[in-house]
């Protein structure tokens, strides 16, 4: 298709700045950060994380929807998503940096870096009892494109793993479970838990006090780990402060929060026992991102298939 027949597309995002996206959309085609009037037919692919609502329904030649992470509720929070194809970021650079992530806190709490930090503040020299990778098991739920990854590089260091899907999945050397009858199972054979979930209906609020209570304790680690990764709404906050407090739970890394930017008046953030990022896990970076959606969006026009399509149904 010609140039001047591509259309514009749009680049709405709140939270970060939208101009390293803006610069290197707009080299290959015209882009809008806002659409001109009620409506605006020129328009034929957006670019959202968390578009503003309803400025997606106002665009009558849309073709799809590019989210600028790996996760889409974002884009779900707007009541008027039209039914055009949603396309996801799988990246093998954000890959990595999810799985660094996950080796980096499991490692970090496997190896007791938090009582290693507390010692040296008080320049204490004692060596604790430290148990072997091969003896924790590290379960990880959500054992897709970032799971999967994850799980592979945890092997490969030494450790068991534990999966848990919401179809049934295999992988070598690791345990799986899925489904609603494959939780229990699954958290009583984990040591620490990573949660790497999509923020769905199903998956909201999961990580709650009666599934903290349900993991494994009786380790080498003094107690069971949490790592959130995925979205801050799968999680509780306070059930994760009440499992830290009486026991249930040793040490939590968490990178996502209910509420973000965490409220300075966060109990987590002071928390001795609590590691917090910035949902900094896995960065969108455009530098690698821009590219491959400009190839989707001329293959498509081409009429080949979009890839790493979003389920609507499934909600990820
Ligand atoms: P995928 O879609 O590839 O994998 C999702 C996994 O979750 C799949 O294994 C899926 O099961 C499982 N799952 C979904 N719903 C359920 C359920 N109800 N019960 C059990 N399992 C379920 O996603 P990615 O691996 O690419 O990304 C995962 C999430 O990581 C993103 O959605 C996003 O929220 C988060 N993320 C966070 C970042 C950060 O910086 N903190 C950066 C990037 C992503 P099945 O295999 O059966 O489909
Ligand atoms: C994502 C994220 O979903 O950065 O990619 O959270």
């Amino acid at each position: 298709m010609p140039e001047k027949d591509q259309g514009r597309i749009l680049l709405s995002v709140t939270g970060f700045n939208p101009r390293p996206w803006f610069e290197l959309l707009s080299k290959t085609r015209p882009v809008v950060l806002d659409p001109d009037g009620p409506e605006d037919p020129s328009i034929t692919y957006a670019v959202v994380w968390n578009q503003k609502p309803n400025l997606l329904a106002r665009l009558p030649n849309l073709r799809a929807i590019f989210s600028i992470g790996a996760g889409v509720d974002h884009v779900f929070t707007d009541p008027g998503v039209p039914q055009v194809p949603i396309v996801r970021v799988v990246d093998e650079n954000l890959t990595q940096y999810m799985t660094e992530y996950v080796l980096w806190r499991v490692l970090d709490h496997h190896r007791q870096g938090m009582l290693f930090r507390a010692q040296q503040k008080r320049k204490i020299w004692r060596e604790p009892t430290q148990p072997a990778a091969s003896d924790i098991s590290v379960g990880i739920m959500g054992l897709g494109q970032l799971g999967r990854a994850a799980a592979r590089t945890l092997l490969a260091t030494g450790f068991r793993v534990n999966g848990w899907s919401r179809n049934e999945r295999t992988m070598t050397d690791v345990a799986t479970f899925c489904g609603d009858e494959g939780l229990v199972p699954f958290l009583n054979a984990t040591d620490i838990l990573v949660v790497l979930l999509p923020l769905t209906p199903q998956t909201t609020g999961i990580v709650n006090y009666e599934l903290l209570r349900e993991l494994r304790r009786r380790n080498g680690l003094g107690g069971a780990v949490l790592i959130n990764a995925g979205r801050g709404r799968l999680q509780k906050d306070s059930d994760i402060l009440r499992a830290l407090e009486d026991g249930t739970l040793k040490e939590a890394s968490l990178d996502v929060f209910e509420v973000e930017p965490l409220p300075r008046t966060s109990p987590l953030w002071n928390h001795p026992a609590v590691f917090v990022t910035p949902h900094a896990a896995a960065t969108s970076d455009p530098v690698h991102l821009v590219e491959p959606m400009l190839q989707q969006m001329a293959a498509f026009e081409n009429g080949e298939p979009l890839q790493n399509l979003v389920d609507r149904n499934a909600g990820y």
